[in-house]
C-alpha cells in the first residue's frame, strides 16, 4: 500500500523496509523495535559494526571513538533506520543514496544531554557529518584542511551537536521523556514515540 499512513510508515531511506512490521531477530540495542520495524535483521546487526556496510562510516575518524559514546550512534543507527513513527518529520530529498529523510524531529532532553555529555571527552573535525568528508579510502576520512578537535570545542552544547550533526534530522527540546511530546532513542517496553508522532500529526508543528 501506499504510505498514506503517517503514524506507521517508512522513509525511502537506503535501508529501510517499504512497510513496517514485526522483526522478531533485531540485535542488542535496536531490540526494542522488535515489534514493528522498518529496519531488517540484518540491518540491526550492521548497526553495531565500525565501517558498516549501511554507510562505510567511520566513527574512529579522529582516533578511536569511546565506547560509550559509540553506544549512542548505535542507538541513533537503530532510531533511524528502525523508527515506523517519524512520518510527520519526513520529507523528500534529491540525494545520491536517500529520497527521503527526516527534518526537526523533536529529540527528548535527556536523549540528548546523556549522548553529548558520554561523547564530551571524544574529538571530532566536522560539525555536520553527512557532507564533506574524503572518501577516497571508501570510509570517511577528515577532510584537508579539517583538524581533530576537542568534542566540546566542536560542539559546545547538547544542542548544537544533535541538531547539526546530522543537518537537522533533530530538533533540540527542553522536553523530558515523561511529556509525550518529544522522541525517545533510549526506550524499553512499547515504543512510546507513537503517541509522540500522534500528537505532532493532530497539531500542527
Ligand atoms: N541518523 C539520523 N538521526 N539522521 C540521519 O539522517 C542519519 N543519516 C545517516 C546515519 N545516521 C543518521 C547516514 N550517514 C554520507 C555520510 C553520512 C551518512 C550517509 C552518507 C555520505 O556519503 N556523505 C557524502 C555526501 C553524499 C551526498 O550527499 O551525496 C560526503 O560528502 O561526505
Amino acid at each position: 500500500a501506499l504510505s498514506l499512513d503517517k503514524l506507521n510508515m517508512c522513509m525511502d531511506g537506503k535501508h529501510h523496509k517499504v512497510e513496517p512490521g514485526r522483526e522478531g531477530d533485531l540485535y542488542k540495542q535496536c531490540s526494542p523495535w522488535r515489534d514493528n520495524a522498518c529496519c531488517t535483521a540484518n540491518t540491526s546487526t550492521e548497526a553495531h559494526n565500525d565501517n558498516s556496510y549501511l554507510y562505510n562510516f567511520n566513527w574512529d575518524h579522529c582516533g578511536a571513538m569511546s565506547p560509550k559514546c559509540k553506544n549512542h550512534f548505535i542507538q541513533d543507527t537503530c532510531f533511524y533506520e528502525c523508527s515506523p513513527h517519524l512520518g510527520p518529520w519526513i520529507q523528500k530529498v534529491d540525494q545520491s543514496w536517500r529520497r527521503e529523510r527526516i527534518v526537526n524531529v523533536p529529540l527528548c532532553m535527556e536523549d540528548c544531554h546523556d549522548w553529548w555529555e558520554d561523547c564530551k571527552n571524544d574529538t571530532t573535525c566536522k560539525t555536520d557529518w553527512h557532507t564533506g568528508w574524503d572518501w577516497s579510502s571508501g570510509n570517511n576520512k577528515c577532510p584537508e584542511g579539517s583538524k581533530c578537535s576537542k568534542w566540546t570545542d566542536v560542539f559546545p552544547t547538547p544542542k548544537s551537536m544533535c541538531e547539526q550533526i546530522w543537518s537537522n534530522s533533530y530538533l533540540y527540546t527542553t522536553d523530558s521523556k515523561t511529556s509525550g511530546r518529544c522522541m525517545q532513542l533510549w526506550f524499553t517496553g512499547p515504543n512510546p514515540n507513537k503517541k509522540v508522532a500522534e500528537y505532532y500529526l493532530n497539531n500542527a508543528q
